[in-house]
């Protein structure tokens, strides 16, 4: 007999939805997905397994799912996980009456987390986001996106970025970072917001050199910066050839997604106030529209992104949690999938293409977000037989177990 091979373990009798090939949600009804170091070896009906396995040696190790249900592991395309603080206080004055304007005039808002993140030390950040980025990870997060924008100055920008990549090497979660500098006018820079856009425009060569920095993002909005300021920013990307996305048309329409799409962003993302244009545009560059159903809902939006054209023009379309202290302190991309079809109606399987293959697309990653021989071992098991069922309950935790890289861990191990 071949000896077993101690790189190969084998996933058993798995209703798979693999969101590879034509088939709706890619269903495999009675799977079977066999793994061989960090990647999928073999995927398919587990009746084919005998003549998959024949030519080669026997896997080490054997699961039988039972008929669980076994999904790409899920990614969180869009967050801001580096930050010290929290805005529960502001929350409460909000809902006794207080406006916006009075909160941060009382030293509230988004500069109150500026002021925490550049006053805790790197240590503390890190703990902060570690335990963030676990809460993600024991609902079956295996990629995440993590933006800066609360630090604001060359120093803590950077220090916010290398944070997010020690949670890549620390932590069990594929990271990719973006640098938004252009997330929020500094108290320094008040009144000189083209000095401050100069400024993040300055430290971005060296971001870049330190290796701190896969994408560039801006946000393009009354209360952030404008296009002809989010313009700057993406020709210093470009000048260094990484990739930008947008935060665009949350609050009002500035032309943000056309301006984005002109320099083939990846993505723009909340989209509320998209127009037609902004759709055309971002279909013509391939943009992925990513929306953020948590922050619509923490801010009682009433304006609908734009689902339905999105949908009609073939816009790939992602969803994500969009975690910050501000506007959307969620933390489960799970929950996100019921909220993508409650409140944006979206159907399931296309909230589910939104945290798997199109989150990937807006990620410019093609190893993950779907199943299928030679791409990352990156999956997740769920207590379900139909991924519709996640999109259907909410408020609970159904990951049962994840595997990242080809290695498996229990996500009951919280801590
Ligand atoms: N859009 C938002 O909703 C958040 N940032 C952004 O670009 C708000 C961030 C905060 O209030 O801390
Ligand atoms: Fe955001």
């Amino acid at each position: 007999m071949t000896r077993a091979d101690d790189g190969r373990r084998l996933w058993r009798h798995a209703r798979i939805a693999s969101f590879d090939g034509e088939r709706p949600w890619g269903w495999i009804d009675d799977g079977a997905l066999l793994v061989e170091g960090a990647r999928i070896a073999w995927i398919g009906p587990d009746s084919a397994l005998p003549a998959a396995l024949a030519a080669a040696s026997p896997p080490a190790a054997e699961v039988d799912l039972g008929g669980a249900l076994l999904t790409p592991g899920l990614i969180d395309c869009h967050t801001h996980l580096v930050y010290a603080g929290d805005r529960a206080a502001e929350f409460d004055l909000r809902l006794q009456g207080a406006s916006y304007e009075q909160i941060a005039r009382a030293g509230g808002g988004i500069r109150s987390t500026v002021a925490a993140t550049r006053a805790a030390d790197d240590a503390r950040l890190f703990e902060l986001a570690a335990a963030r980025a676990r809460a993600l990870i024991v609902d079956g997060v295996t990629t995440v996106e993590i933006k800066s924008g609360y630090g604001l100055t060359e120093r803590d920008e950077a220090r916010c970025l290398a944070v997010a990549r020690r949670i890549g090497r620390e932590l069990p979660v594929a990271v990719r970072t973006t640098s938004l500098g252009a997330h929020a006018l500094p108290p320094e820079y008040e009144g000189r917001a083209d000095d401050y856009i100069d400024a993040v425009c300055r430290w971005m060569p060296a971001q870049q050199a330190a290796g701190l920095v896969d994408a560039v993002d801006a946000f393009c909005d009354t209360v952030g910066f404008g296009p002809a300021q989010t313009r700057r920013v993406f020709d210093a990307a470009r000048a260094l050839g990484l990739p930008v996305k947008l935060h665009a048309e949350q609050l009002s329409d500035q032309g943000g997604a056309a301006l984005a799409a002109s320099y083939g962003a990846l993505s723009c993302d909340h989209l509320e106030h998209l127009s037609a244009a902004g759709i055309a545009a971002m279909k013509a560059a391939g943009t992925v529209g990513v929306l953020l159903p948590g922050a619509y809902y923490f801010l009682r939006e009433t304006r609908l992104p734009p689902v339905a054209a999105l949908r009609e023009a073939g816009v790939p379309i992602a969803l994500a949690t969009d975690h910050n202290p501000g506007s959307s302190p969620c933390l489960s991309l799970v929950l996100m999938l019921n909220m993508g079809c409650t409140l944006f109606r979206l159907t399931p399987e296309q909230a589910w293409c939104g945290v798997t293959v199109e989150a990937a697309r807006a990620l410019a990653l093609a190893d993950r977000g779907r199943l299928a021989a030679g791409l990352r071992a990156d999956f997740a098991v769920w207590d379900a037989e139909h991924p519709r069922e996640l999109c259907y309950r909410f408020g609970h935790a159904p990951c049962r177990q994840r595997v990242f890289g080809g290695v498996a861990d229990n996500p009951v191990l919280r801590r």
